[in-house]
């Protein structure tokens, strides 16, 4: 899940922040790319839609260090504990910067954590995720429309299964496709960003 490595990684980068950060002016805009390339590569900061935190501003309040983006008209920002993992935290995720709210993500000391998201930027949430935690064991659940039942299910490791016709079936990962079998035959689905029944095949 997209959310969730985005998560880790950007709570590595933070709480390296935190920490580096302590005897810097608070508020003061930093250009932190140079000592973050020896941390994460640019291009990991750049798929996770984090290319904000190359120069983000930081103060810390109580416990946390709040990050917000130098340019004012994107709408991320991030809380995080001065702990070690930076764990507990919230991270705000305006990925195309158009200062519209595109997910929100709470992760808990244990690394429990929930993902909402807003799809089409109307304000109103579309989907939500739950990880139960990150060891290797952990699955995740998506609720692809609100309603308060999963649609989507993974982990342990690759294991997937999909709830389709009032009960879970497990997903056939064939590389870039998914199938699921659907009346004795093997329906091509898509996971992502929600469930779509696709064609037989
Ligand atoms: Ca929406
Ligand atoms: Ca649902």
């Amino acid at each position: 899940m997209k959310t969730r490595i985005a998560w880790f990684l950007a709570g590595f980068v933070a709480s390296w922040l935190a920490r580096s950060a302590i005897t810097c002016i608070q508020l003061r805009p930093r250009d932190y790319t140079q000592a973050w390339a020896r941390v994460v590569p640019q291009e990991s900061l750049h798929d996770a839609g984090l290319d904000w935190l190359r120069n983000a501003r930081g103060v810390t309040i109580g416990k946390y260090r709040f990050f917000t983006p130098v340019n004012s008209s994107n709408a991320s920002a991030q809380l995080q504990s001065l702990a070690t993992d930076g764990l507990p935290g919230i991270s705000i995720q305006d990925e195309n910067g158009d200062g519209r709210l595109d997910s929100v993500l709470v992760v808990d000391s244990a690394h429990h954590n929930f993902s909402f998201t807003d799809r089409n930027g109307d304000g109103v949430l579309d989907s939500y995720e739950y990880t139960t935690g990150s060891d290797p064991g952990s699955k995740t659940f998506r609720d692809d429309d609100m309603d308060g039942q999963y649609e989507l299910r993974v982990g342990p490791g690759r294991a997937m299964a999909v709830f389709v016709e009032s009960q879970w079936r497990d997903v056939v990962d064939k590389g870039n496709e998914h199938f699921v079998e659907l009346k004795g035959k093997l329906t091509r689905i898509e996971v992502h960003p929600v469930l779509r029944i696709l064609d037989d095949k």
